[in-house]
């Protein structure tokens, strides 16, 4: 018997929260974890730099070059993480048959059956991205361009993208999230700002017009207030991503470092369940001018896995991570985000949340306050070793040695 463990549960008890149900709940909702934290978002086409407002920033050695190194960091990553998760792939990691490149108009299922067989074997599902940035197409706009032939080019990369998820959804037996974003958007202050967003709409109903099973394959749009050299104007704004979730039914995607610094998905996410049956999210961590660093279990992040929790919300939230740092060991970025994301899930899992909204709903503030931080000190730490016990990986202080010695047998040796 676990003595520490049997005493956090019996603390909890006392505040009316059963440890078992939150574990069980835990292990059952996956996470699905995005493969371009392992290599920088560069893909494997070969095609220069990371472009489209977003950046990596650091030269930490051994990010993986090849299919196969990606593939053993994510199974390395995956082995300190507990619970059963899903792979979250972009259109960029096609793996081509020696020879063989077509462009992202012309990929297919069997660019990926590679990936089918990787995940097949672990049990995991694929969620989807269209690449729509690194790409001399997308040196201006993409799916809002005015020149038809590169929005041509785009919408059917977009409609490729489907395909091979209904591939995925088929192959694998669950679900697959294709999620669009574009990097479309101005430095500077537009003289327009209607047409490109009326060319994207117009761009996104062909996509849609392409006939996919809504069982299968869910598409979701993600929008974004600022990138790099995209500062005064994105196309695919807030407003423009919800208004048009909302009216043609696909399913919003809130990446948390995509919003004004003082706004926060956590609050977002409520409004959200009301009208919308599926949320997707990218959690994320903004710094400043960066919307990607790892992360952390901080305050938001705790909150948003607060919000999912509290309105019974697990099974509608398609949770997937989106950070991507080169100046860190990677797979280590991927275990500590990945390990915080259930952290505060699990924290969310473990309040009493019928009794603090009782003391809302009372007008109590004063006791909701003091509950509310009272609950700071709770022992979910010891209910978080016995999760990962339970689930056969190292503990928070064991994980980060596997690590390392993964990095002086494998990562230090790659060129
Ligand atoms: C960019 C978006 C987008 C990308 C990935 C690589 O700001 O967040 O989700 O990070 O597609
Ligand atoms: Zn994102």
């Amino acid at each position: 018997m676990n003595t520490r463990y049997e005493n956090a549960r019996a603390d909890y008890a006392a505040l009316g929260v059963d440890t078992e149900a939150a574990l069980a709940a835990l292990s059952s909702k996956a996470i699905s974890m995005h493969c371009w934290q392992g290599d920088d978002v560069r893909g494997f086409e070969g095609t220069g730099s990371l472009d489209g407002g977003i950046q990596t920033t650091g030269n930490y050695p051994g990010a993986a070059r090849t299919p196969d190194e990606l593939m053993a960091d994510i199974d390395k990553a995956l082995s300190l993480i507990p619970g059963k998760h899903r792979l979250n792939l972009h259109a960029s990691y096609a793996i081509f048959a020696d020879g063989e490149q077509v462009d992202r108009d012309k990929i297919e299922p069997k660019h990926f059956a590679p990936w089918v067989e990787f995940a097949r074997a672990r049990g995991m599902g694929i969620d989807f991205n269209p690449t729509c940035f690194s790409h001399p197409k997308a040196s201006g706009a993409t799916l809002s361009s005015n020149d038809e032939s590169i929005r041509r080019f785009w919408i059917d990369h977009c409609i490729a993208c489907i395909r091979i998820a209904e591939y995925f959804a088929d192959e694998l037996g669950t679900p697959s999230l294709v999620n669009i974003w574009i990097p479309d958007g101005m430095k500077d202050t537009p003289a327009d700002r209607y047409a490109p967003r009326a060319r994207f709409a117009a761009s996104l109903d062909e996509i849609l017009a392409c006939g996919y099973d809504k069982s299968k394959v869910y598409v979701s749009l993600e929008s974004k207030v600022f990138g790099i050299g995209l500062e005064s104007y994105t196309v695919g704004s807030a407003e423009f991503c919800l208004s048009y979730s909302a009216s043609r039914g696909l399913v919003p995607l809130m990446d948390n470092g995509h919003y004004h610094p003082t706004e926060v998905v956590s609050d977002k996410l409520p409004s959200m369940y009301l009208f919308y049956p599926t949320v997707a999210l990218h959690v994320t961590r903004g710094v400043r001018w960066d919307s990607d660093h790892v992360v952390r279990l901080d305050d938001e992040t705790m909150e948003i896995a607060r919000e999912i929790v509290r309105c019974n919300a697990l099974d509608r939230t398609l949770i997937g991570l989106d950070f991507f740092d080169a100046s860190i060991n990677r797979v280590a970025a991927w275990v500590i985000g990945m390990r915080n994301m259930e952290k505060a899930l699990l924290i969310a899992l473990l309040t009493p949340n019928k009794k603090l909204a009782a003391l809302q709903e009372a007008g109590d503030g004063t006791a909701l306050l003091a509950a509310q931080e009272d609950l700071k000190a709770a022992p979910w730490g010891a209910v978080w070793s016995e999760y990962c016990r339970r689930s056969g990986v190292p503990t928070d202080s064991e994980w980060m040695a596997e690590v390392l010695a993964y990095e002086k047998d494998v990562l230090a040796k790659r060129g």
